[in-house]
């Protein structure tokens, strides 16, 4: 009974020592976007990283197995209806052998760790929900960011969260928040928060150095890149969206995994396209920064 399976093309670079991308699956499946967007996503996520020279490693749960890499015919299988995997869940999908598990940030940075790659690309982490402070919701990735060894590229965080707590909370737990060419923090479809952060670098070749002392000493990191501009959409048409669907998801009673889901499908619905369109460049676009940056840690 295997509980994890590399794939042999990703398994092959890492004893050869070579570059290697962490991809998650909950966005590219039913709960992350829309079909048919969610095969370009994934499409062109694959393409940049392998354009930069590194390997991309899917990581689900796919028949009771956790798998880090897929083989090409299985990408169709992750595009499908999933159930939601985070960190915590993973050892049920895996013992209850669900047939398609999503894997989040967090369940995501826990395989790659386990295996060996240190470099991840998603769209935007999850954080500090609106309200936490009554009813608690802080997504699992930021403490998974802080425990696991791997560097993670992302656009921010989703702007429908508290941006702000969520910032206060990666401090806490002493998780690097690196700007890439940004002084502020990036607002995932929205190109900045107006939250100014600690720590900027321009340089691939520094983002790696940082990456390699911060691997060295244990612990993860998040390097953060503005969705490319000319997809972006308007921070003024995202906050009224935003606020249109965290209504609707209190008026449906919606709480818990079940949030985020909900929150980016009525984003997409309401903004005709613009929300999606910049998700998919946005993740795009941070795979292409990630496999830059897995390459560069390698020939360190
Ligand atoms: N960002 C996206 N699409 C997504 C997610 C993030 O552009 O689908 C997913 C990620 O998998 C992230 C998860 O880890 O949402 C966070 O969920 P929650 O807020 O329930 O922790
Ligand atoms: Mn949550």
């Amino acid at each position: 009974m295997s509980t994890i399976r590399v794939s042999p093309e990703v398994a092959d670079a890492l004893a050869d020592q070579r570059a290697v991308v962490a991809l998650e699956s909950t966005i590219f499946s039913n709960l992350g976007l829309p079909s048919p967007a969610n095969r370009e996503a994934l499409t062109r996520c694959i393409a940049a990283v392998r354009a930069a020279g590194a390997v991309p490693a899917v990581t689900a749960v796919l028949d009771g197995v956790a798998r880090v890499g897929l083989v090409d015919h299985e990408h169709d299988r992750i595009l499908g209806a999933a159930r939601k995997v985070a960190e915590r869940d993973l050892a049920v999908a895996i013992g209850e052998s669900w047939q398609f598990g999503a894997t989040t940030v967090s369940a995501s940075l826990a395989l790659a760790a386990r295996v060996g790659v240190q470099v991840f690309a998603t769209g935007g982490i999850g954080g500090v929900h609106r309200g936490a402070e009554l009813h608690g919701d802080v997504s699992a990735d930021l403490p998974a960011l802080a425990r696991h060894s791997v560097v993670t590229v992302s656009a921010g965080a989703k702007s429908f969260l508290d941006l702000p707590r969520t910032l206060e909370m990666l401090e806490t737990l002493s998780v690097p928040v690196i700007g890439f060419g940004c002084d502020e923090f990036p607002a995932f479809t929205v190109v900045s928060s107006g939250l100014q952060l600690a720590h900027r670098i321009d340089e691939c070749a520094s983002l790696a150095r940082v990456a390699h002392a911060r691997l060295q000493l244990g612990g993860g990191m998040l390097v953060c890149t503005p969705v490319p501009a000319a997809d972006a959409v308007d921070a003024k048409v995202m906050h009224a969206a935003i606020e249109r669907a965290l209504l609707a998801a209190h008026q449906q009673g919606v709480s818990g995994p079940a949030v985020t889901p909900l929150v980016l499908a009525e984003i997409a619905a309401d903004t005709e396209g613009q929300a999606v369109r910049a998700n998919l460049s946005l993740a795009e676009n941070n795979a292409k920064l990630a496999g830059e940056l897995a390459v560069r840690l390698q020939n360190l």
